[in-house]
């Protein structure tokens, strides 16, 4: 994408993002009181954690803990994210999904994700993002279509604000930068998210949406899960910066880390960079760092690629056990509150089972429909043929 812009950097606002800075990050250190650039663009050195794996919380001067109620009501999300992965796991093997490419230790990040936006914020998510889609409000069987293959997508983006989950990596991040720049120009006060992995980073489109999203100054939240893997792809492969978050300074924004595998902290960092953005502060970057507990999809085998001592590192470092302990400290996780959570998981998983094991009725004429709004003379001629196969098998008339 080439750029032609007289758009200045300058913020309208000031950036909630740790510290405040007016000019948009064009002073440089000494020119006047306040943070210089690399003090208010630069994340910070250790990813923000507000409550540790051992469930304790962690004082951090910069980013609030969230209350308990709300960390209540994101953790009743938490556990119904991981019974969704391991729902959708099971109906890939029983062969009622095609794929499924499950978040299961990343749902933290999922949840974060969907429940710092408003309603009529827009979401960007990818293939691995299922958990966000459901957390966002989207009828779960008709997020899950797309994975099960049957038809080209289950639901309606303009309803519920959450575009198609994206396989092509990163290119979401470029229709999210464009979304978040026309509502910029009609005046509204959208705020848009738009997710990607670590390998995602090395695309040319994320290069591109972060450029133009900081150049054009637009209300974008750029939220990177680094799983430390791409497919059998590990991290020090992909990127040798300091942090993917340190990309952030380099288009003039702020970057930050975070413990992705922590529930408070990622609502504290994310609802801020939201809330910046909606104040007319600019885009931001944040990398959470998490790890892909499971394999890519059910199409791959970790084990060729990764040792099972690395993956057991993680396990202690959970997102549910942290937060269960935690809100269970607090007497605000009470047996009956977990239970009436648990049948809340339960009731999201029958709806899953029930929903896909009824057969589809599908018409396979419908492969040429919905993608462009005239048929191009090569789609004509391969519905033709498909009909006359179809009418020849006896399948339609
Ligand atoms: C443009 C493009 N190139 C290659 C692929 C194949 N591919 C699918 S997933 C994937 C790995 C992506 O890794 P990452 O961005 O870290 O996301 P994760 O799967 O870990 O969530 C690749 C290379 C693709 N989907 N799109
Ligand atoms: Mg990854």
């Amino acid at each position: 994408m080439t750029i032609h812009s007289e758009s200045s950097t300058g913020n309208s606002a000031d950036n909630n993002y740790g510290a405040s800075m007016k000019d948009g990050g064009q002073r440089r250190k000494g020119q006047d009181s306040g943070p210089s650039a690399e003090e208010y663009m630069l994340p910070s050195d250790e990813p923000v954690q507000l409550v540790d794996p051992r469930g304790e919380h962690v004082h951090n001067d910069r980013y609030p803990l969230p209350d308990g109620e709300a960390l209540l009501a994101a953790y009743e999300k938490l556990v119904i994210g991981r019974r969704i992965n391991e729902q959708a796991n099971a109906l890939v093997r029983q062969g009622r999904m095609a794929v499924y490419p499950s978040s299961h230790g990343q749902e933290a990040c999922q949840v974060a994700a969907a429940v710092v936006l408003e309603k009529d914020d827009w979401l960007f998510p990818t293939y691995r993002d299922t958990v966000s889609v459901i957390t966002r409000g989207v009828d779960p069987l008709e997020v899950l279509t797309l994975l099960r293959g049957d038809w080209h997508a289950g639901y309606n983006p303009q309803e519920h604000k959450t575009a198609t989950q994206a396989t092509p990596l990163a290119t979401q991040l470029l229709h999210a930068v464009g979304v978040a720049h026309a509502a910029k120009l009609r005046g509204e006060n959208t705020v848009v998210l738009a997710m990607c992995g670590d390998g995602a980073t090395s695309e040319g489109d994320f290069h591109e949406a972060l450029n133009f999203a900081a150049v054009f100054h637009v209300p974008v939240v750029f939220l990177i899960q680094n799983n430390e893997y791409a497919i059998s792809v590990p991290l020090k492969n992909q990127s040798v910066a300091p942090s993917l978050a340190h990309k952030a300074i380099g288009y003039g924004m702020p970057g930050e880390r975070v413990d992705g595998n922590d529930l408070a902290a990622m609502l504290s960092v994310l609802g801020k960079a939201a809330d910046r953005a909606r104040d007319g502060g600019g885009p931001a970057l944040v990398e959470a760092h998490t790890y892909r507990m499971q394999a890519h999809t059910n199409a791959d085998d970790p084990s060729r690629y990764r040792q099972q001592s690395d993956v057991e590192q993680w396990v202690p470092k959970d997102p549910i056990s942290r937060m269960r302990t935690y809100l269970t400290n607090l007497n605000l996780l009470t047996d009956e509150v977990e239970r009436s959570i648990t049948q809340a998981a339960e009731h999201m998983a029958a709806t899953l089972r029930d929903g896909l094991n009824e057969d589809p009725e599908v018409d396979p004429m419908d492969l040429f429909e919905f993608v462009y709004s005239e048929k191009t003379s090569q789609l004509r001629e391969q519905a033709a043929l498909l009909k006359e196969e179809l009418i020849r098998e006896g399948v339609q008339r």
